[in-house]
């Protein structure tokens, strides 16, 4: 919305020139989010707090001790993530183009989904089954799928990094992908939210990395001297992206251990789409699996945990899955093992900047 006042008002006011910029836009993105997020977390902890009383707070039964006390520890902070989220890409991108509608869209529908499971953990305890919420996943994804191939006539070729010209053109297979790119995941940054600070750090240096090459991407000068694939309006990504890194650092403010509110479903969930969208939309999918490393690494432990289970009839790879839980129960404090993971995903969103050289 701004951007048309700037470009209303550049040849009256030169201040809002900038605002025709991506740049500037983008900054303004972390700046607000972070504010917004900052400013609602109190008010809503407090609400949610005594929404928690009176249902009798929730934690997960054969939990580490370590977790009991967080019982009655806020959650759905998510909420204020994706309102902040909401708010700076209705006010900082461009609204003439399909990318900030589709992802508005997709952000919100996993994390209405999200916010119906934490509000049935509330009062039942159990949360809704997993099959319900496997088919409220499916059908967002699958219209976000659509929206992309056929509004947006989403370019089907993965591009893969490293490689200047490799590429594979999936058709109609690509609207599968993306459902499998979304419910993957937001999936991963559920499992991942397990401890004090864990998703939500991981998930602003994905976002970070994602959104510089998005930025790049949609850039013809840059793509070009890079030689990544140019996406028009790809640029606009890099500000979606930078709010989430602003909304992750208010957040954090508040989650960081020990917590005084967890983002809940609503807010792993929805994150996790923004993700996968931020990927598919710039056209950089398989980035996605290198910056987005740690939520790779709490997925796989998991479904290598479960299957390794099932075919020993109860072995166990990790004392318990997914791994954050297996280097609790090896007695490293919750702290340590938080800010040894925002570690890797640092060095991972890093590493991810540095593959639009390395090619
Ligand atoms: C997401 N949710 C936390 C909070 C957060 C198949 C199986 C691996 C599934 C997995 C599972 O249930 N994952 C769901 C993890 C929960 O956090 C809430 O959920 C939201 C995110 N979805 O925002 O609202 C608990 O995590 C702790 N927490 C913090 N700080 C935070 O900032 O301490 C969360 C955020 C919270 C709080 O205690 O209550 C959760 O774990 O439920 N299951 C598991 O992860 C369980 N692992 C397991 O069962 N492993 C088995 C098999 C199935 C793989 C095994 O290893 O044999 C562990 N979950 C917990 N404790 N809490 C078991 C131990």
């Amino acid at each position: 919305m701004l951007y048309w006042l700037g470009l209303v008002l550049k040849n009256h006011i030169f201040l809002f020139n900038v605002l025709r910029y991506i740049t500037f836009r983008a900054l303004m993105a972390v700046i607000l989010s972070f504010l917004i997020t900052l400013a609602l977390s109190p008010i809503f902890m407090r609400k949610v707090t005594a929404l928690n009383r009176l249902y009798g707070g929730y934690v997960r039964e054969d939990t580490p001790e370590a977790h009991s006390k967080k019982k009655f520890v806020p959650s759905m902070g998510g909420l204020i993530i994706i309102l902040s989220l909401e708010l700076a890409s209705i006010l900082l991108m461009r609204l003439d183009i399909a990318q900030t509608w589709i992802m508005a869209f997709t952000v919100l529908g996993f994390a209405a989904v999200g916010f119906i499971d934490d509000f049935a953990k509330l009062k039942n305890k159990k949360g809704i089954s997993a099959k319900a919420k496997m088919l409220g996943q499916i059908v967002v994804s699958f219209i976000s799928a659509l929206l992309l191939y056929f509004v947006m006539h989403i370019d089907t070729h993965i591009y893969f990094p490293f490689f200047k010209s490799l590429k594979l053109d999936l058709g109609y297979f690509y609207i599968v992908f993306t459902m499998l790119v979304l419910i993957a995941t937001s999936n991963a940054v559920n499992l991942t939210d397990g401890l004090d600070g864990l998703a939500i750090v991981p998930a602003m240096t994905t976002a970070f990395a994602l959104g510089i090459i998005s930025y790049v991407a949609g850039n013809s000068i840059l793509a070009k001297y890079l030689e990544i694939h140019y996406v028009e309006n790809a640029g606009e990504l890099a500000i979606f992206g930078m709010a989430i890194v602003g909304a992750g650092l208010g957040f954090l403010w508040f989650n960081s251990f020990p917590a005084q509110m967890f983002m809940g479903d609503v807010g792993s969930l929805g994150l996790g789409a923004a993700l996968g969208m931020l990927a598919i939309m710039s056209k950089q999918e398989l980035s996605l699996i290198i910056a987005g490393g740690v939520f790779v690494i709490e997925a796989l432990s998991v479904i290598i945990q479960v299957s390794v289970f099932k075919i020993t009839k109860g072995k166990r790879v990790f004392k318990m899955a997914p791994i954050h839980h297996h280097f609790e129960l090896n007695g490293t404090p919750e702290p340590k093992i938080v800010v040894r993971i925002w570690i890797v995903s640092i060095l991972l969103a890093i590493f991810t900047i540095a593959t639009l050289k390395l090619r």
